[in-house]
């Protein structure tokens, strides 16, 4: 696999240099101050990929050409977002730029509520803390029959620990991991400008009412096979990446959260060009998924891999965990097997060695990643040499 690794652009405080220092040989970037629904113009992609290849690097990927939420609830401008999409995938593949990362996840791209989730070693990593997501919906978006969606004994755990420990900081706290935090560094929807994050929250819920999963699916499909005919003529590899956590939230819908999810879309436009960005680490925050399994049987359809880890917890919490773990042993088996030029990128990693100083987007330290890279990396030569050997 190519060594990859995402770079939010020239005010990244990772610079380039630093990157070369450490092995990388792909960029995963995107073009960040285009606001989202605008096109990428050609002149505007040539010059970042000239100062990415300035430093002796490519351009490898594209994470993400975000897809506008009336694309996804099918609006009335849809067909008017969607040629402005192909006019921005024909200029990426004028400049060579082809394997392009994008999500279909209504309103809120991925979800945490603890961005700092202390280890015992000093280091802290992010984690999902399902008690206190319950909160949120129910206390502080105040979501109509939010209730009925959770289980009773999230409900009481959220009453017996959550509610009495919970004051205006650590509300707006929450609120500012769940949809601030997360959210504004990867084109989303809400931004650290933002005055009332909540209320502008309940009215992009609202878009979404009256479509469920299926409609949901239609819409990527109609999508999909109307960009379809720009893939094949500059050779673009379209990678979705899964819904993170892989289940419905919020009561949105969600449609690439498992086995099935990923064989439907897969069918329901069969061309290549038309494939899975293998997130191994939001994949695994769903105890129903195999992550393993899920590479062997996806492996000729991925254009992208992410690599880290989640263990789920009984209670349904779930906490992002070492690199070093068997099931990405296992993955990277696979793609160095059967994909071995695709490009990969460690994703989240904790947060260690000063790195909490700096302020870097959520998950994405320097030194968590840097160690993280050398972990794969030791785990990609062991795998490599066992291939060779046989
Ligand atoms: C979070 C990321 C996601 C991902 C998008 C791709 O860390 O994994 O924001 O980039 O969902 O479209």
């Amino acid at each position: 696999m190519e060594k990859t690794w995402r770079w939010f652009g020239k005010k990244d405080k990772i610079t380039l240099d630093m990157l070369r220092q450490i092995g990388v040989e792909g960029i995963v970037t995107a073009l960040h101050e285009v606001p989202n629904g605008e096109i990428w113009t050609e002149e505007a992609i040539r010059d970042l990929q000239r100062y990415i290849e300035s430093f002796g690097l490519q351009w490898s990927v594209v994470e993400s050409l975000p897809v506008s939420e009336s694309i996804k609830y099918g609006g009335a401008d849809r067909d008017e977002l969607i040629e402005k999409y192909k006019i921005s995938l024909a200029n990426l593949g004028k400049c060579g730029v082809k394997t392009v990362c994008y999500n279909f996840m209504p309103v809120l791209d991925w979800a945490r509520t603890e961005l700092e989730y202390p280890n015992s070693d000093g280091t802290s990593n992010l984690y999902f803390n399902k008690a206190e997501f319950a909160y949120f919906d129910i206390r502080i978006l105040k979501r109509a029959d939010a209730e009925t969606d959770y289980d009773a004994a999230t409900l009481r755990r959220m009453a017996e620990e959550v509610v009495p420990r919970m004051d205006a900081e650590s509300e707006r706290r929450l609120v500012e991991n769940i949809i601030v935090k997360t959210q504004g560094f990867v084109n989303g929807n809400i931004s650290e400008n933002d005055l009332d994050p909540v209320a502008k929250f309940r009215s992009l819920l609202d878009l979404y009412a009256g479509i469920d999963a299926d409609g949901l699916r239609r819409n990527m499909a109609y999508f999909l096979r109307a960009i379809m005919p720009v893939c094949d003529e500059y050779g673009i590899d379209m990678c979705v990446h899964p819904d993170d956590p892989p289940m419905p939230i919020l009561g949105l819908p969600r449609i690439v959260t498992c086995d099935a999810d990923i064989e439907a879309f897969l069918d329901a436009v069969p061309n290549p060009h038309n494939g899975l960005t293998f997130c191994a680490g939001s994949l695994s925050a769903g105890a129903h998924n195999d992550v393993p399994a899920l590479a062997r049987k996806y492996a000729s359809r991925t254009h992208f891999v992410h690599l880290r880890i989640c263990n789920v917890l009984p209670n349904g919490d779930f906490k992002e965990a070492s690199h070093l773990d068997e099931r990405l042993i296992d993955v990277i088996r696979t793609f160095e097997r059967e994909r071995a030029g695709v490009p990969m990128r460690v994703d989240h990693a904790p947060l260690m060695l000063g790195d909490e100083k700096i302020g870097y987007n959520a998950g994405y330290s320097f030194h968590g990643r840097m160690l993280a890279l050398g972990q794969v990396e030791g785990m990609m030569a062991v795998v490599r040499n066992e291939l060779q050997k046989r």
